[in-house]
């Protein structure tokens, strides 16, 4: 028998409804979706060794994620190896799929986790269709996909489920199991129509989960892969005798298959579970130290509560209240929000680090390649397709015939830092030196020229800001020697009269077009009547759905995203270290030609530089 304070711990809130999308084969799909053709052979993805990912026909004739390249050669001799050791392809596909996910939360809570997997809370589109619902017409409806267009949406039959289910649903509900599974059921069409989008317009397919939890759509997505979704049943809570279907299902995982139980929680549970477990089949106790253990063998030891768990785990470096949160984990329980979407990122920092780096063409030549990275990221991250139709003809960003890009924010500080090594001791050893040394400017306003080519802007960045930047660091022409070099932008200003602002003006006008076919002036038209005028088909293509406003949330991060680990290590390397930021110069001119910043001794030289130019 629960405690009571056991039973206000396990208290299930199904309110929302969550889909976890999970791209399948993801690396290898972005491949594809470059290049189609490479659908129909066997494509794996290398990074160092091993095959990150492979395609469907690559795992059709036996290679799997994680194998040695040699491996995979013997076994698929005609494999198509592709290498993926650069992430901004899958970086920039990511973001190009959140974005296309995004737009289908009214309350914009669409999270990512790593490249390939987003949480997307819909429980309000839901409600809202829920309350739509003819109950007496059920297989004739129509899903909503805005609140201000009645057209916008698609035809479905709310009577079934989309895709697969897990679970049985009971023969004799109660209110609320029937209401959680109508909302189950609008989830599973709405999830349903997101992934044949994704499919038909930007080439991915996915594996999609549907609950009321990050925990359960997460791991019910697994349950049919790839390419499908699953949703799982209620009840979600035991009914009389008859175990809850949430439990049966979470039952069966593999202790380390929880979500948020790590791998050392996960030994410690294992251990302990084995130690305890009496195998009524066999006498023979090995047989325990060996088996797999599943969520069931742990929940129902003798005496397993949150405290037990909390003695098992706790202990230096285990946040206080462990025990509670694995015991709800155990039991399907997980009330984690979906993280806000965060639009624009804090900063974009750029680096690479080198065996020897000790001459000024060489740091001007990496900081060209640096600068062109930087600036790629810039166009992905802080700029959107400006599809205003002509209205922002006059705007200076979009001037240019083909460049149709618009910024959402204007970085305002340019930083570049260096990591110089330390200096050799008498014996020749060096100590490892981890101190960076950085300086930092005014974005010049030539950066934000969409129209003029990457390589160009690199070229005049590195010219014009990077070297004199370095210059300061390091004004010696040699005898120092680096191990890194990072080119960041931040301060980001978002840029006004866009973004949010013009989404709102951008949405008034979607509104009052649409809204102008319903509008019968002096008349009372019942809404039956109006509403069949609706085109309810699928197959009518509509564009004009609209975006939620997206706040800038600030509190999350892309930073925070899981990341491979080649990226992680580039990621932590990108911390700042502010030790030398006391001592900049005052840049406070800007120069009349280029828009670089400098201090005012510089100018002379840098106008006169602007004179051989000539
Ligand atoms: P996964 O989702 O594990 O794999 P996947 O999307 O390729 O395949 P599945 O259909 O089984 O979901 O990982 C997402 C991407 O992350 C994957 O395409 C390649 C990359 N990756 C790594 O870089 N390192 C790794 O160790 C793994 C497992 C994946
Ligand atoms: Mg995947």
């Amino acid at each position: 028998m629960a405690s009571g304070r056991d039973a206000s711990l396990l208290k299930r809130k199904d309110e929302r409804i969550i889909i976890h999308f999970d791209y399948d084969c993801f690396y290898a799909s972005v491949f594809e979706a470059a290049n189609p053709a490479l659908k129909a052979l066997p494509l794996a993805v290398q990074q160092k060794q091993i095959i990150v990912t492979c395609n469907y026909e690559a795992r059709r004739r036996g290679l799997h994620k994680l194998q040695l390249i040699k491996e995979a050669k013997r076994v698929c001799p005609d494999v198509v190896i592709v290498l993926g050791e650069d992430l901004t392809c899958f970086r920039n596909a990511s973001k190009e799929l959140y974005n296309s996910i995004r737009r289908y939360s009214w309350s914009s809570k669409v999270e990512r986790l790593g490249f390939d997997e987003v949480f997307a809370d819909v429980t309000d589109v839901i409600n809202y269709n829920l309350k739509l619902l003819n109950t007496s017409d059920l297989s004739n409806s129509f899903f909503c996909l805005s609140q201000d267009d009645p057209t916008v949406g698609f035809a479905f039959d709310a009577s079934k489920l989309a895709g697969q289910a897990y679970g049985r649903y009971s023969a004799t509900p109660h209110h609320d199991e029937a209401i959680l599974y109508q909302r189950l059921i609008l989830g599973s069409h709405l999830a349903f129509h997101m992934r044949v989008q994704l499919e038909a317009q930007k080439g991915y397919t996915s594996s999609v989960g549907i609950s009321t939890s990050k925990l359960l759509s997460k791991l019910v997505g697994n349950v049919h892969k790839p390419h499908s979704q699953t949703t799982l049943l209620p009840p979600y809570a035991a009914v009389g005798f008859e175990q809850s279907n949430v439990t049966t299902f979470i039952d069966d995982h593999d202790i380390g298959k929880i979500p948020n139980i790590g791998f050392k929680m996960t030994v410690k549970l294992q251990d302990y579970a084995r130690q305890n477990l009496v195998n009524s089949d066999s006498a023979d106790q090995d047989v325990n130290k060996t088996r797999r253990t599943v969520v069931r063998d742990l929940r129902k030891l003798p005496g397993m509560s949150n405290l037990l768990l909390e003695k098992i785990l706790g202990g230096p470096g285990m946040p206080h209240g462990v025990g509670s949160r694995v015991w709800t984990l155990l039991h399907g329980i997980d009330d984690t929000e979906v993280g806000k979407a965060r639009e624009l990122p804090r900063q974009i920092s750029i680096e690479d680090s080198f065996g020897r780096l000790d001459t000024i063409l060489g740091v001007q030549e990496q900081l060209v390649i640096l600068s062109l990275s930087l600036i790629n990221r810039m166009h992905v991250d802080l700029t959107e397709e400006d599809d205003s139709d002509g209205e922002m003809a006059q705007d200076d960003d979009v001037k240019a015939v083909g460049a149709r890009k618009r910024w959402l924010a204007h970085p305002k500080t340019l930083r570049l830092s260096t990591r110089p090594r330390a200096p050799r001791n008498a014996d020749g050893s060096r100590e490892r030196s981890f101190n960076r040394t950085s300086k930092s400017t005014q974005v010049p306003s030539f950066l934000y020229d969409l129209a003029e080519s990457a390589e160009v802007l690199a070229d005049r960045l590195t010219t014009y800001c990077l070297m004199p930047l370095f210059r300061q660091l390091h004004p010696e022409n040699n005898g120092w020697e680096l191990s890194l070099l990072n080119v960041a932008v931040s301060d980001l200003v978002e840029t006004s009269g866009t973004s949010t602002g013009r989404d709102i003006s951008k949405m008034f006008k979607n509104q009052a077009k649409h809204l102008s076919v319903w509008k019968v002036p002096d008349q009372d038209v019942p809404p039956e009547t109006q509403l069949a005028a609706v085109p309810k088909s699928e197959d009518t293509p509509r564009t004009n759905v609209i975006e939620p406003i997206i706040k800038y949330d600030r509190t999350g991060s892309e930073d925070s995203i899981p990341l491979s680990q080649a990226s992680q290590s580039s990621q932590w390397q990108a911390e700042w270290n502010d030790e030398d930021e006391e001592n900049d110069e005052p840049l406070s001119s800007s120069c009349p030609f280029c828009g670089a910043a400098m201090p005012y001794f510089a100018m002379p030289a840098h106008l006169r530089f602007h004179e051989s130019e000539d």
